[in-house]
């Protein structure tokens, strides 16, 4: 089978190992994981759940920065080669129209993908206290516009394709509750303008094993001739609390709320000390996926134990390939 990825850049210089010799996973880790410390800005208690993305010859990135007040926060940062990154201490200050919606009260977890001409960035915003998905917009990572937010709360990983589909934008999501959420299935949202959301379609739910809690999306769609490739997260809850994995499931193109295949195990758990030892232990929580259409190539960004962040390699043939065989819908 060719399976080819559709409508992704060429990145010679995406951050890349091979597999370990010995190694026979689909994904594997970056050996000088984690990529960037806790500390890497003298304001932060810890730097995870962070999106990257390909910008000029480097590449820029929204970070997920907890401060020492433990209040979560998203800043801006840069790398010229995806590894060693230049995190602003600040946080972002959005421009917005709206002043109630402008309003900060915390922003966690975003994710970040080029549409059309410009770089647009969801999070999980607080609005009124509560939980809810904010989107915005850059076009240069310097200044950025807020939109209204895409739903009511309660609602997190609000996760954009990068394409509109069916003529609409397209939007991913995981309704939730206003706490730790015991429960999360992913669905399906369109928007004609990024403000007003609709047609909103479920697509998967949790079903036991390392995704038995709830399930959300995590990078940014990638799109190939087999279907979307959908990485998410999954949530077992053991005697000792959450556990977060990842894996991959594969989405029909023009209706993404069809799930062609999904794989039955996950594809990279919590097992390295840093993924097992930290703020929120056994967390490991993937927000952004660079690839290089040339050679198919992908580098997974994720948050390791809500505390530092860590990078994983794989190859998209491979990965598409490892889903379809060892599936079930
Ligand atoms: C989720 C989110 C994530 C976090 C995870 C594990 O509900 O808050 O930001 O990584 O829990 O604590």
């Amino acid at each position: 089978m060719s399976i080819k990825i559709i409508g992704e850049q060429s990145i010679p210089n995406i951050p890349w190992q091979d597999r370990p010799a010995g190694c026979n996973d689909v994904i594997w880790r970056y050996d000088a994981n984690p990529v960037i410390e806790r500390n890497a800005t003298p304001t932060s208690n810890s730097i995870f759940n962070s999106a990257v993305i390909k910008f000029g010859d480097g590449y820029a990135g929204v970070f997920r920065c907890d401060n020492k007040e433990r209040v979560m926060q998203i800043h801006v940062g840069f790398s010229d080669d995806g590894i060693n990154w230049d995190i602003n201490p600040e946080r972002i200050h959005f421009e917005c129209e709206d002043e109630e919606v402008g309003t900060f009260h915390y922003a966690y977890d975003p994710r970040v993908v080029f549409i059309e001409d410009r770089y647009y960035i969801t999070w999980c915003n607080g609005y009124a206290g509560a939980p809810t998905i904010g989107v915005g917009y850059t076009f240069d990572f310097k200044t950025f516009h807020q939109l209204e937010n895409a739903f009511l709360p309660f609602n997190r990983n609000g996760v954009l394709f990068p394409r509109k589909i069916n003529g609409n934008y397209a939007m991913l999501s995981r309704p939730s509750d206003s706490g730790h959420t015991p429960f999360g299935d992913i669905y399906y949202s369109e928007s004609p303008d990024m403000e007003f959301w609709g047609k909103h379609r479920h697509v998967m739910a949790p079903r036991g094993g390392w995704e038995s809690t709830k399930i959300g999306a995590g990078p940014i769609p990638i799109e190939t001739s087999e279907g979307w490739l959908m990485i998410y997260h999954g949530v077992l809850t053991s005697c000792n609390g959450f556990v977060y994995s990842f894996s991959t499931a594969l989405l029909d193109l023009e209706k993404p709320w069809k799930v062609i295949a999904r794989c039955k195990e996950y594809l990279l758990s919590p097992q390295t000390l840093y993924e097992c030892v930290g703020d929120v232990p056994n967390v490991a929580f993937p927000c952004a996926a660079l690839c290089d259409a040339d050679t198919g190539k992908l580098a997974i960004y994720y948050g390791c134990a809500d505390t530092v962040t860590g990078v994983a390699f794989g190859k998209v043939d491979e990965i598409v390939k490892y889903t379809l065989d060892n599936s079930s819908v």
